[in-house]
């Protein structure tokens, strides 16, 4: 066996959407916040994400969660979320299939019937509260960043496709939130491929000329989803499609973009204080979401959302990189 490295990994999928955990093998990336261990791998170690997202190991929907030290005295890990769009500020999904993993895997203290887990990321703390029975996790309640709406109503010129209407909320990542029936497309998979080249086309007006900017953290700016919402959905139960740079869609419900809809929601006073939301991805799969608490981002009134959904083991593996290997970055096809 020939290799320059040797990353291990526990595979796993959340309501339908890959985690690819790396559990050792990349060491202890610089930075004393999770924020800045994102800038640096951003800055010098970007290859090691696509050598474990795209082909031949990923595919063009794959994601993972690379496990770090933590960065706070009473964290249990740091986390780094990989996507093939870059690096995400916090994964709702990917939490979910770390939580898991960590329960499963024996690598926090298991406690019955609810293990808590505290997550340094990028974005904030965030805390999984895992259901165990028999040490198996049964679901994962994620305390997620704070959530804000950002605007509600806005109207841009995206080419193509003329004036489209949507709402710009952030649940640790930003979402253009648009009604499908605005652009007079059914929620159907069979049409996958015309929603998912609007989504590419209103994100990059978005980005253009309203690219959003974290209020308390420039370095979470810009749109990389938009969120399609099924006309037949209803305050409390929604059905959407979730279209990804650089294109693709969520399988999971979306932990950060159930997230950003459920303070959408409430800005939009389509639920009341602790009403859940039922979130179903375009896969069928389901998150739920309630807020758990109230406060404030920049001088945005913020909910504190708290996402639940279940997450399953598929596999370990050690990945390997031959130095004759002609694609050590893999490549995207
Ligand atoms: O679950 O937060 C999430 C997520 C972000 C991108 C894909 N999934």
């Amino acid at each position: 066996m020939h290799s320059s490295m040797i990353i291990s990994a526990i595979d796993t999928h959340t309501e339908g959407m890959p985690t690819r955990v790396i559990t050792g093998g990349i060491g202890t990336v610089p930075g004393t916040t999770m924020a800045e261990r994102r800038t640096h791998f951003i800055e010098h170690l970007d290859g090691l994400r696509k050598l474990l997202v795209n082909e031949p190991r990923g595919h063009a929907a794959m994601s993972g969660a690379i496990l770090q030290p933590a960065t706070t005295d009473d964290g249990h890990y740091g986390v780094l979320f990989i996507e093939v769009s870059g690096l995400l500020p916090m994964c709702g999904h990917g939490t979910i299939g770390v939580a898991t993993a960590l329960v499963e895997a024996g690598m926090v203290p298991v406690i019955e019937p609810v293990t808590e887990i505290r997550l340094d990321t990028p974005a904030g703390r965030v805390v999984a509260s895992v259901a165990v029975s028999n040490g198996h996790a049964d679901a994962v309640t994620l305390r997620n960043v704070p959530a804000y709406c950002d605007s509600l109503d806005n109207d841009i010129e995206v080419p193509g496709l003329g004036t489209v209407r949507y709402d710009m909320a952030y649940g640790g990542n930003f979402y253009a939130i648009v009604d499908l029936a605005t652009l007079d497309l059914p929620f159907d998979r069979a049409e996958k491929d015309r929603i998912l080249a609007s989504g590419l086309r209103i994100m990059q007006a978005i980005n253009d000329f309203r690219r959003p900017v974290h209020p308390e953290d420039k370095q979470i700016a810009g749109c990389k989803h938009v969120l399609f919402l099924d006309p037949a959905s209803e305050p409390a139960h929604t059905r959407h499609a979730m279209a990804i740079h650089p294109g693709w869609f969520d399988r999971s419900p979306c932990g950060t973009g159930t997230s950003a809809l459920l303070a959408r929601q409430h800005a939009r006073g389509l639920l009341s204080e602790d009403q859940v939301l039922r979130n179903d991805s375009f896969i069928g799969t389901t998150f739920h979401a309630r807020a758990v608490d109230t406060t404030t981002v920049g001088a945005a009134p913020a909910i504190v959302p708290a996402i639940t959904g279940r997450a399953w083991l598929t596999g370990t593996a050690n990945y390997l990189l031959d130095p004759t290997d002609p694609f050590p970055e893999g490549f995207v096809f």
